[in-house]
């Protein structure tokens, strides 16, 4: 029997800025509208970084979070995921410190280094709405994502071992997977965990469908049945990349933080837009969508009683 497929919804991010799509979230209020509406479209777990209300640029700062993830948590059941790869350029010490703050069932957990280049945005507007987001696309291409094995170590000791936050261990690349296996020998990373596979961004892997299947069966042969795998891919190919992982028996992540069209040009309306296209695609696919409850499960969670917002 094939199992149901765990809808991720990151709703916001910290790569897009306010002038790319006006349907971007920004103010705590509409973070917590978006993904309370993402939850009511199926998503089971919400990804969520802060943005400052005024200029809309991403902030660590622990307070805006507070402003919606008690919100989030009150107004619906899905898993709250509060990022920890924060904004390009936060120290990991402000990357963390939400999450050290809220202590979330989950967190995001970047397993690599990268070059993280998302300066060809640039070329896309010509006038910006605010004197950062022109100067934040162009600083990337000088820019190395950092997450060492002294901050993956410190992040899984601090926040997962301390506060039982388990983690959406993002990877970029094949080399992220062996970064993985090391921590999982050395008994830091114990089963089940997930895996978020990301493709498409400029700096990691390729969005070709045969690095999914390869990075996956490596992955089977790392870790054998003792993960759950998701995929994301930037841009473009977020839902055939997504469709692609569901097929593979995978989970699947979309929102605006990965790509803010619905189409073709077509900007998509909302967070809850894509959650619905990628939920109709699945469940044609004759597959069933998670509740949270089953992700929970399936993900090894401590529970959203247990979270300290
Ligand atoms: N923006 C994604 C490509 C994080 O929040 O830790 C990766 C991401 C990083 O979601
Ligand atoms: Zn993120």
């Amino acid at each position: 029997m094939s199992k149901s497929v765990i809808i991720t919804c990151a709703v916001t991010g910290g790569i897009h800025t306010p002038t790319m799509s006006k349907h971007l979230p920004i103010t705590p209020d509409q973070i917590a509208a978006e993904s309370i509406a993402a939850a009511e479209a199926g998503a089971s777990i919400i990804h969520l970084h802060a943005r400052d209300p005024e200029t809309g640029r991403p902030t660590p700062d622990p307070k805006v979070f507070m402003q919606f993830l008690p919100v989030i948590k009150n107004h619906c059941d899905a898993v709250i995921n509060v990022s920890t790869g924060g904004g390009l350029g936060m120290t990991l010490e402000q990357r963390l410190e939400a999450a050290l703050v809220t202590r979330p069932e989950m967190a995001s957990l970047n397993a690599g280094s990268i070059n993280f280049g998302i300066f060809p945005l640039l070329q896309k507007h010509k006038e910006w709405q605010h004197d950062w987001e022109p100067e934040f696309l162009d600083m990337t291409r000088d820019f190395v994502f950092k997450n060492t094995f002294k901050d993956i170590e410190y992040t899984l000791r601090e926040l997962g071992e301390t506060h039982g936050t388990r983690f959406e261990f993002e990877c970029y690349d094949l080399g992220h997977l062996y970064n993985l296996a090391y921590f999982v020998d050395k008994g830091l990373i114990k089963p089940p965990f997930f895996i978020q596979m990301i493709y498409g961004i400029l700096g990691g892997v390729g969005a070709d469908p045969d690095n999914m299947t390869h990075m996956h069966s490596i992955a089977k042969k790392l870790f054998g049945d003792s993960f759950e795998w998701s995929v994301l891919a930037a841009g473009r190919n977020q839902m055939s990349f997504a469709t692609q992982s569901a097929i593979m028996g995978g989970n699947v992540r979309v929102g605006l933080e990965d790509n803010l069209y619905i189409g073709a040009g077509q900007l998509a309306a909302s967070n809850a837009e894509q959650v619905k296209k990628i939920r109709r695609i699945v469940e044609e696919l004759g597959l069933k969508v998670a509740t949270p409850d089953e992700a929970r499960e399936r993900l090894g969670l401590k529970g959203k009683d247990q979270v300290g917002f």
